[in-house]
């Protein structure tokens, strides 16, 4: 059985929105933020505290992207996977990494010192909410004449880099709400498996 960990709305919607999508069978821990001071057992399952972790057998990962490629790959087949020989494989490879190496690393920043140690670097706050808003350049002109990223059709590569904008709202970073990524985003957004990813919460037993 699949067993990801996750606290709300973290990068862990990704392989839970991945794994909603295609109907697997998965069970779920939902931890409280951060868990490694609020749940410091964490540490012995995933001893980098981050979250998402999932385990599958003998499978240990840590990184949300590889999860949600994992879940493709092996519970598929799904249209959700690009395959090596579609003409977009390249540009999916391409989003899949820029949508966390990219797009969420500098969220990290304005995460941590806008909410989880406010005053300490509000110059960083503000500097890399910029750079968040400039990187989202190549997706805005990317979307000038598509729905979906890859191959007219929705894929985790949609899933993994719309995360970044469940996190932009939450940091309230609106100017990254470009035209074409709100209709993007607007539509996402409106899938069930979307709304269910971001539903659940840990619960104080
Ligand atoms: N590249 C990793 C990053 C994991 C990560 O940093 N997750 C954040 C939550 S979205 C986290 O663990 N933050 C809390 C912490 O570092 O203690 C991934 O995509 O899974």
């Amino acid at each position: 059985m699949i067993k990801i960990w996750g606290t709300e709305a973290s990068r862990a919607m990704r392989p839970i929105w991945t794994a909603e999508e295609m109907g697997i069978d998965y069970e779920l821990v939902m931890m409280p933020f951060p868990p490694r001071m609020f749940m410091k057992e964490y540490l012995d399952i995933n001893m980098l505290g981050t979250i998402p972790y999932l385990i599958d057998g003998e499978v240990k990962m840590t990184e949300s992207v590889a999860m949600s490629q994992y879940l493709v790959e092996k519970y598929g087949p799904t249209d959700l996977r690009v395959m090596p020989d579609e003409p977009d494989y390249p540009a999916y490879l391409n989003w899949l990494f820029h949508s966390d190496a990219t797009l969420t690393f500098p969220q990290t920043v304005v995460l941590r010192y806008k909410l989880q140690e406010p005053g300490v670097a509000d110059a960083a706050v503000e500097g890399y909410s910029r750079w968040f808003v400039s990187r989202c350049k190549l997706l805005e002109t990317t979307l000038n004449d598509r729905e979906y990223l890859c191959s007219n059709r929705f894929t985790i590569a949609d899933i993994c880099v719309s995360y970044a904008f469940v996190v932009a709202e939450s940091l309230g970073i609106e100017q990254a709400f470009k035209p074409n990524i709100k209709r993007y985003t607007d539509m996402l957004f409106e899938r069930e498996a979307f709304k269910r990813s971001k539903s659940y919460k840990f619960e104080e037993k």
